[in-house]
């Protein structure tokens, strides 16, 4: 397969995905598009309906990414509607709700949806942690400041090379090198 396009206007996940994604031999080039995210309860419907309207924009083997921070105490919130709590309440809004709640457990959702003239295929990476009691100050970009991957102490702001073996991102699009992997060989 020729380069496959990740659709996405965030150019954190792409460098990310980029730099996973060449350890398999998988080089993908970066195709920034908004692409309209239908109301869902999770991430996985989201990332199915992108990679449809992004195949239909361009046309071209892709993948597109929908990821979501889901915190138990506050019922999964704010699970699909992560990006515009981000934007509106930020980290510091979320350490307010997480204000006296001893129960700090998270769970980062990545769905990577392909899709190509004859495939559509998802692979999901879930990612457990817990909230931090504060925000770390440099690195990393979204909720990284304040989200610490189960069985760590450090955040993934603060620990990058974490971030790369085991987050939800990292898990779906080794999942996604693996198939197209065997895919190639079949
Ligand atoms: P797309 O164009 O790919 O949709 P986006 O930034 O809008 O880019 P999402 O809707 O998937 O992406 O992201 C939901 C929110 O979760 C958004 O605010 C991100 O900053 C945040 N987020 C996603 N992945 C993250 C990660 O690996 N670490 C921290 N925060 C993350």
């Amino acid at each position: 397969m020729k380069k496959l396009l990740f659709v996405t206007s965030n150019g954190r996940k792409f460098s990310e995905a980029e730099s996973i994604l060449k350890e398999y031999g998988v080089i993908i080039e970066h195709r920034v598009a908004r692409i309209g995210e239908v109301r869902a309860e999770d991430c996985e419907t989201v990332a199915r309906h992108a990679a449809e309207e992004a195949f239909s924009r361009f046309g071209k083997p892709l993948f597109v990414e929908d990821s979501g921070l889901f915190i138990t105490s506050l019922g999964g919130f704010p699970g699909p509607y992560s990006a515009w709590v981000k934007s509106k309440l930020g980290n510091a809004g979320v350490l307010r709700l997480m204000k006296g709640v001893r129960d700090r457990r998270a769970v980062f959702v990545g769905a990577v949806a392909f899709r190509d003239g004859k495939r559509a295929k998802l692979f999901v990476g879930k990612c457990p942690g817990r909230i931090a009691e504060k925000e770390t100050d440099q690195g990393g970009f979204g909720f990284d400041p304040i989200f610490i991957p189960e069985g760590h102490s450090k955040t993934f702001a603060q620990a990058p090379e974490l971030k790369e073996t085991l987050s939800h991102r990292a898990l779906a699009l080794r999942k996604l090198a693996f198939w197209l992997a065997k895919s190639k060989r079949d």
